[in-house]
């Protein structure tokens, strides 16, 4: 074999062992453990297909029919498809697929809107807020004058008199509503209002829950922002990427400039085409079928918890997620973290409303079910793994039981080996 044919052909498992390893490690460590992580999903083979495809050695800026590169015809195609499946499945005007990620969805629409030192007004972080929504350590905490509005500390609701009553004395330009932990549905009419009656844009990052508004099982922010942005990773269970949504046209121009050339060079062209999958996957009835899945799978898990005397925030959820407050059984979100690790499931440790800002001292323990929904899980799935996870939690109180540690490693590998991955 020649050096340029073996370049073509040889499979990685040829040519770089170490990370061959890695990825087959990967592989069954997905196929093995059961994925708990909210931000997280199972990609369908044809979405894999396309992440993988050739289509990534394409170079291209701009947008299509107007690019800075030849040779773009192909990748045009793509980009047009997922602009226009993801009009169809939002109602959406204005559609930019091409930011690179939520935060950087969220930086276009920063640079299109306001100036350095403009005041935001957004969900604090213990809350279930997001770090580009002007949190200190992020540019956009940096570059803006950025405020947090919480959550009520008996229901765990967002109290929309209170972010009203906010919004006056502080006359945002932006308000964001949205974020990465907030397990309720979120009233966008009432926010657009607070957003109306003090002169402020109004922008709604639905990363979480973009694959619940597709599925029709969660309200669209779409009619009532002026700017919606997302990603395609969780719910909406497509690749790592974000997409700008508007339901009017009015900032087109502002906010393709904004991705390119504002926070973007080049695009990811296998990104797109993966982006364009997913989205037509979403528009397919099956969708909806999957999305209400998810919500009964969350509420079931939930209940179980609750059941077995786990405090959960906001007695419920309406969404995929639901947001354990640990410090009830009296454990540290990190131990309740490594417990479940112990039995191969996959969580993470998360603030809870007016949580201690160091994440050593975290309560929260934060469970999305996107994931194990599409492997197949059904609602007597759930009972077992809320009652494995209860178990696992109580363990953790008493000092780590190896019985039920031992117990919680069987359920698991009962239900992973009853729902495979990837053939
Ligand atoms: N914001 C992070 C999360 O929700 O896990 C990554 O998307």
């Amino acid at each position: 074999m020649t050096l340029t044919d073996a370049h073509f052909n040889n499979p990685v498992s040829d040519s770089d062992p170490l990370i061959a390893n890695a990825l087959v490690d990967e592989k069954s460590r997905q196929q093995n453990q059961i994925e708990l992580i909210a931000s997280e999903n199972i990609v369908s083979r044809a979405v894999l297909d396309a992440l993988g495809h050739e289509m990534t050695n394409k170079t291209l800026e701009g947008y299509p029919g107007h690019r800075f590169h030849g040779g773009g015809q192909y990748v045009d195609v793509v980009e047009q498809a997922a602009i226009e499946r993801a009009r169809e499945l939002f109602d959406a005007a204005y559609v930019n697929v091409q930011p690179h990620s939520g935060t950087q969805a969220n930086q276009a629409v920063f640079f299109t809107l306001l100036s350095p030192g403009d005041r935001v007004l957004s969900l604090d972080l213990a809350a279930g807020g997001h770090l580009s929504h002007g949190a200190k350590p992020n540019l956009s905490g940096r570059w803006f004058e950025a405020h947090h509005y919480t959550v009520d500390r008996d229901s765990g609701r967002m109290d929309y008199a209170a972010i009203a009553a906010q919004a006056k004395q502080l006359r945002p330009q932006l308000l964001i509503a949205g974020g990465s932990a907030y397990p309720r549905q979120i009233d966008f009419a009432a926010m657009a209002q607070i957003a109306r009656d003090v002169g402020a844009h109004f922008l709604v990052d639905m990363a979480h829950i973009a694959g619940l508004v597709a599925a029709g099982v969660h309200p669209s922010p779409v009619p009532h922002a002026d700017f919606v942005t997302c990603t395609t990773t969780k719910t909406l269970r497509g690749p790592r990427g974000g997409i700008i949504l508007s339901r009017s046209d009015a900032y087109a121009k502002k906010l393709q400039a904004a991705i390119f050339p504002g926070v973007q060079g080049s695009l990811h062209s296998n990104v797109l085409a993966a982006k364009a999958v997913c989205l037509g996957e979403a528009l397919r009835p099956e969708f909806r079928d999957y999305g209400a899945r998810v919500v009964a799978n969350a509420q079931a898990l939930g209940a179980v918890l609750m059941a077995n005397g786990v405090k959960i925030i906001s007695d419920g959820t309406d969404t995929h997620m639901v947001l354990l407050d640990v410090a009830s059984l009296g454990i540290n979100g990190r131990q309740a973290e490594d417990v479940l690790a112990e039995a191969h499931i996959t969580s993470n440790k998360n603030p809870v409303p007016f949580d201690n800002p160091k994440p050593a001292e975290w309560v929260g323990l934060r469970l999305g079910v996107g994931a194990v929904t599409t492997r197949g899980f059904d609602l007597g799935d759930m009972k077992v793994l809320g009652q494995t996870i209860a178990d696992l939690l109580k363990s953790a109180r008493d000092g780590y039981n190896a019985a039920v540690i031992e117990t919680a490693q069987q359920a698991v590998a009962r239900l992973c080996s009853q729902y495979p991955i990837y053939r």
